[in-house]
């Protein structure tokens, strides 16, 4: 017996021994914005734009692991998709899809009636006829992007900064109607995205977050289909920190909507310096700690990662530098950590970064390789910290996979992204989303560990 126990382990301490030796730098566990947003249940994303995802350089870190979201800066918008009435033109928008889903980034679609960036030939309609002009743009454009969205920003920036409504041709010719009109075409159209309203200046509390507040709630009230509010959190370091801006979240949240913030980024008048750098991060910090105190607070988009595509030089001028990541490609260690630790995490040196802290992430484990009309499935640990790890599972053959296996250590999942988990004990099964039917297919989860965190067999049938 005992014999059999020294064998044993001399065993595991060889494999264990072997394990570690084959792990290497760039396989090492990272600590990521995503990772670390998905361990209290929320996402971290960047917005993006198609001209964009032409730099490889930009695309490599966009959709390399620190983002586990993406919105549209301008792909999704009225004159992109409907230039001119009745003709569709869902290109760009289904470029950003298209790259969203390779790289395990859901889609916040943005956006289906602002006043903005719309065709000519809208606000040049007799009045009569806006409510259908409203109608079957929603309705088309929705149903297009059916199961490729989860959320919808269905109406953006309805309100001026004094609380008014904001007039537009849609207000105009349907006053506020025009509102509940636009979230009932949407739940029509797709009745699983989640359905927002977007506005800026209404992070902290205010006269224009109280036009928001009574709104939503006369909509609830009215039984309105809307999920979820969007606070966009364009910031300014010149202007100070919205009032109040945890509380406002959660009075909204109160009301029975998600809240998520959809387009942050923290401007300064440049040229930068040190002293704006630190200011910078602490907005950034104080924003992210609002969400993460907010248990509705679903998510944190920011308006793009770099300052080499963001929207401000050209908007305020003389303004800029408002993204965690310079024009370069560089993280700026203030406003990145800043982040980092508002979302629970420890700032990590750059050699800590890449040192794994737990079992080292390397091996995959496969299913047999598919008969014709069936599948195989890989599994791999793409990054492991003390107690966590996020693992990855590519699948191809057949589509309408269901992928199962049985962990042998306790592993629970907490969240899972491009499929539909259930776990029940240690046996896990995944099938896919609708828009991760067809592989190659790629589907990613977060799991606790703890002693062992052993590969499991898997199975795709
Ligand atoms: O980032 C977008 C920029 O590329 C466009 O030129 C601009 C035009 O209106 O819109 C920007 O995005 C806006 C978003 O759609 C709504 N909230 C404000 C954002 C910044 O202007």
């Amino acid at each position: 017996m005992r014999r059999k126990i020294i064998a044993g382990a001399a065993t595991l301490l060889a494999a264990v021994g072997t394990f570690t030796f084959v792990v290497t730098r760039a396989e090492a566990a990272t600590q990521t914005l995503q990772s670390l947003a998905a361990a209290g249940g929320r996402y971290f994303g960047s917005a993006t734009d198609n001209p964009e995802l032409t730099d490889t350089a930009y695309t490599a870190i966009l959709g390399g692991g620190e983002f586990g979201q993406t919105t549209p800066g301008n792909a999704m918008k009225w004159d992109t998709i409907e230039p001119t009435q009745g003709t569709f033109n869902y290109t760009k928008g289904d470029a950003v899809v298209t790259f969203a889903q390779a790289h395990n980034l859901k889609v916040r679609g943005h956006t289906l009636v602002w006043h903005n960036q719309l065709p000519g030939w809208v606000s040049a309609l007799p009045a009569a006829q806006l409510q259908a002009a409203l109608e079957n743009h929603i309705t088309q454009e929705a149903t297009h992007y059916k199961g490729k969205v989860f959320a919808w920003d269905v109406v953006n920036e309805p309100f001026n900064d004094d609380g008014t409504f904001r007039t537009s041709p849609f207000y105009n010719a349907m006053g506020s109607d025009y509102i509940a009109d636009a979230f009932r075409t949407a739940r029509a159209a797709d009745p699983d995205a989640k359905l927002y309203i977007n506005d800026y200046n209404t992070d902290g509390q205010g006269a224009k977050a109280d036009a928001m507040y009574n709104l939503v709630k006369s909509l609830k009230a009215a039984g309105v289909p809307i999920d979820g509010v969007g606070f966009q959190a364009h910031l300014a370091i010149q202007y100070g920190f919205p009032t109040n801006m945890q509380a406002n979240l959660q009075r909204f949240a109160d009301l029975g909507v998600d809240v998520a913030i959809t387009e942050l980024d923290v401007r300064m008048v440049l040229p930068r310096d040190s002293a704006k750098d630190a200011t910078q991060a602490t907005y950034y910090n104080n924003v992210v700690k609002a969400c993460v105190a907010v248990t509705r607070c679903v998510g944190i988009t920011i308006w793009d990662y770099t300052d080499k595509y963001s929207w401000v030089p050209s908007t305020f001028s003389g303004q800029g530098a408002a993204l965690p990541w310079d024009e370069n490609l560089v993280k700026k260690p203030t406003a990145y950590d800043a982040i980092v630790t508002g979302l629970g995490g420890t700032v990590q040196s750059p050699s800590a970064s890449v040192t794994s802290a737990g079992p080292s992430p390397s091996k995959s484990a496969s299913s047999s390789p598919p008969a014709a009309g069936a599948c195989t499935a890989t599994y791999k640990i793409v990054g492991s910290w003390p107690g966590g790890f996020q693992g990855e599972v590519s699948v191809t053959g057949k589509a309408g996979w269901t992928v199962r296996w049985t962990f042998a250590n306790g592993q629970t999942i907490s969240q899972l992204w491009g499929g539909t988990l259930s776990q029940s004990g240690s046996a896990v099964t995944v099938t896919p989303a609708s828009w991760n039917n067809t592989p190659p297919a790629t589907f990613g989860f977060l799991a606790s560990w703890n002693g062992t965190n052993a590969l499991p067999t898997v199975a795709c049938s």
